[in-house]
């Protein structure tokens, strides 16, 4: 049980312990040295007593710095579900609903003639850095259009390298394409479903 205890409480139990043991050891071992007749009658009643008190002392101390400790670990035990609990709830919600003020997720989109490769056709919606990888040879650029967005645009990007740019996707159709004149219609375009 010591053990389990916090070491405050171990310090505060262990004087108490070690008066009682004292007191013990003195009584039994030197007082009659030099008292051969202790404990006299009325020193008999003092000694029951005062070991008596000792004793509820120390049982009481073992109470006290006991349910301390219990009551330590029942307030960490609720901290920690209490803290736990949001996390789940806020990991759920990312799925499903706008999270205004929520983390920023990256998309990666590459880039090359004349197409667009995304990791999926549909988001959730929420605020996105949609970051544009230049595979191909030529410049390209990605620009959004759709609920809430009007031409929103990477840079011009060159060959291997990438461009990024900020956006708050609601739910609805957005429509991605390279503004470079022709890419559009040599195929770099796609459609993104936001629920
Ligand atoms: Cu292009």
């Amino acid at each position: 049980m010591l053990l389990g205890l916090a070491t405050g409480d171990r310090i505060g139990l262990g004087v108490v312990a070690g008066i009682f043991i004292v007191f013990a050891v003195t009584s039994a071992l030197l007082i009659p040295r030099y008292r051969p007749d202790f404990p006299g009658r009325a020193g008999l009643r003092l000694f029951i007593l005062a070991t008596l008190i000792l004793f509820v002392s120390m049982m009481g101390a073992v109470n006290v710095f006991g349910q301390e400790e219990e009551g330590d670990e029942a307030a960490h035990a609720e901290g920690s579900g209490g803290e736990a609990a949001p996390r789940g709830e806020t990991t759920g919600g990312q799925e499903k609903e706008p999270r205004p003020g929520g983390a920023r997720r990256t998309v990666e989109v590459a880039g090359s003639e004349f197409e667009f490769e995304l990791p999926g056709k549909s988001l959730s919606a929420g605020d996105y850095t949609f970051k544009l990888e230049n595979t191909g040879q030529a410049a390209h650029d990605l620009v959004l259009e759709g609920p809430g967005l009007d031409d929103a645009a990477t840079p011009l990007v060159d060959p291997g390298q990438t461009g990024s740019v900020d956006v708050t996707l609601a739910s609805g159709t957005y429509k991605l394409y390279c503004s470079v004149p022709g890419h559009e219609e040599a195929g770099m375009k796609l459609e993104l479903e936001i629920s």
